[in-house]
């Protein structure tokens, strides 16, 4: 489609991680996960996203993991803290290459001498950013600006 001249649009977006300790460990796992992609205050990305990928170590299963829909988010366990990219796919109309997003899967709690983490209190590891789109399509445009 036709780009719009001179216009700029940015998307405000939330990613990151939290995770849990498992208490009671079963095998090797010593926490509970889940990485996500959101919009701040609950809001819905869906209308201009078309996918999202949330590539993992390859020590997981099936390490590339698609979200065609919200919430865009994988929950897991694992042992241990590694970067997860994240793709964000446009929708074809758009014309925009997909954005990758970089995150380090954060486990542990910060260390604060002389206190300690309380135990089963979650970790939280998330971000603010902004997805900057630079003369979109119309309908891109149109997408964009409905939410
Ligand atoms: C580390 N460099 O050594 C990092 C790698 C990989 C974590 C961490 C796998 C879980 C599963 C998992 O947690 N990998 O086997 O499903 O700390």
């Amino acid at each position: 489609g036709k780009r719009m001249k001179g216009v700029v649009i940015s998307k405000p977006i939330i990613y990151g991680n939290i995770a849990t300790e498992l208490l009671s460990r079963k095998t090797e796992h010593t926490h509970k996960w889940t990485v996500f992609l959101r919009g701040p205050n609950e809001q819905d990305i869906s209308y201009y996203i078309h996918k999202v990928e949330f590539k993992l170590h390859e020590t997981f299963v099936n390490n590339n993991r698609a979200c065609k829909s919200p919430p865009y988010e994988v929950t897991e366990t694992g042992w241990g803290e590694f970067e997860i990219i994240t793709k964000v796919y446009f929708p074809p109309a758009s014309g925009e290459k997909p954005i990758s997003l970089y995150h380090m899967l954060k486990l542990y709690p910060p260390d604060t001498p002389g206190q300690s983490w309380p135990k089963g209190k979650p970790v939280s590891n998330f971000f603010y950013d902004e997805l900057i789109f630079s003369e979109p399509t119309e309908e891109f445009f149109a997408m964009l600006t409905k939410g």
